[in-house]
């Protein structure tokens, strides 16, 4: 229909010159892989699914001194868009896709078990969610096994990823010291590049069509297969702030908030907020 064309061929032709990235995690930048050398900008995706980069970004390659967590501690994924501060809009809303976060055994960081994530739903995107919440909340399954993990955060903007090569990857690498005494064996696994197709149904996927914003019939399939966990034996930890200790695989909890105000349904196709749909992004 028209309506479609009109929006293809606008999201076809607009620049795109800026992004997202994650800055900090709750307050602080340490155990987080740099992405990229020097002053240049870290907030471009990742679009070649097969690319070596898939796994930790550009730059992101080699381990840095993990931060001390515990089970069942909550992190908070701050992102940025241009400035990091309070004026920054941390991505631009025409970026609507999913979230994920996977771990690895580190410092390799070969082997990923994805902990979470979130496509549509609720009405609504997870980017959308991410931008609402200037971040994304994760805490950290009670029955982590102990040591140093990798932790993956990423982001996938689809408003171009209707042209096979085009969707928008933007992750980050995040190195941890999980505490306690859990041991245990992740699964299942997949890897990066690898856990993603270029052709898939969830990375070849078009937004722009009546349904827009919302997928049709709101059905996305989240790229990177179902979310898994930790199995085996599960001890005590120290110093964590979750309940009771599970011995069987894990769902993680919340992550994405829910949107603070909402008007009832939020299935419209007006875009959301006030920010331009269209313009530098
Ligand atoms: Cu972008």
């Amino acid at each position: 229909m028209l309506f479609s064309k009109v929006l293809a061929a606008l999201a076809a032709t607009t620049a795109v010159s800026a992004h997202t990235w994650i800055w900090q995690v709750s307050g602080s930048t340490s155990g987080l892989r740099p992405i990229k050398n020097g002053s240049e900008y870290r907030g471009n995706p990742i679009q070649d699914v097969s690319s070596s980069s898939m796994r930790c970004n550009v730059g992101g390659g080699s381990a840095v001194t993990p931060r001390n967590v515990s089970p069942g501690q909550q992190l908070y994924f701050e992102y940025a868009h241009n400035t990091p501060g309070p004026q920054d809009d941390i991505l631009d809303p025409s970026h609507i896709g999913p979230c994920m976060i996977y771990a690895a055994r580190g410092p390799q960081a070969t082997d990923w078990v994805k902990l979470w994530h979130d496509g549509y739903s609720g009405g609504q995107w997870c980017t959308i969610k991410m931008i609402r919440n200037r971040g994304i909340y994760f805490t950290i399954p009670s029955n982590m096994p102990s040591g140093h993990w990798v932790l993956r955060v990423e982001v996938l903007a689809l408003h171009s990823a209707y042209t096979v090569g085009e969707a928008q990857f933007y992750m980050a690498c995040m190195d941890i010291n999980v505490s306690g005494s859990n041991s245990g064996t992740p699964s299942p696994i997949v890897r990066f590049p690898g856990a993603y197709s270029s052709t898939e149904a969830g990375v070849k996927f078009n937004v722009w069509t009546s349904s827009y914003p919302n997928p049709p019939n709101g059905q996305y399939p989240i790229p990177g297969g179902s979310v898994g966990g930790f199995s085996g034996s599960s001890g005590g930890n120290t110093g964590g702030n979750n309940g009771g200790q599970q011995t069987t695989t894990t769902q993680v909890r919340t992550t994405t908030q829910a949107p603070r105000t909402t008007t009832q349904g939020n299935n419209n196709n007006s875009g959301g907020s006030g920010s331009p749909l269209y313009g530098q992004w």
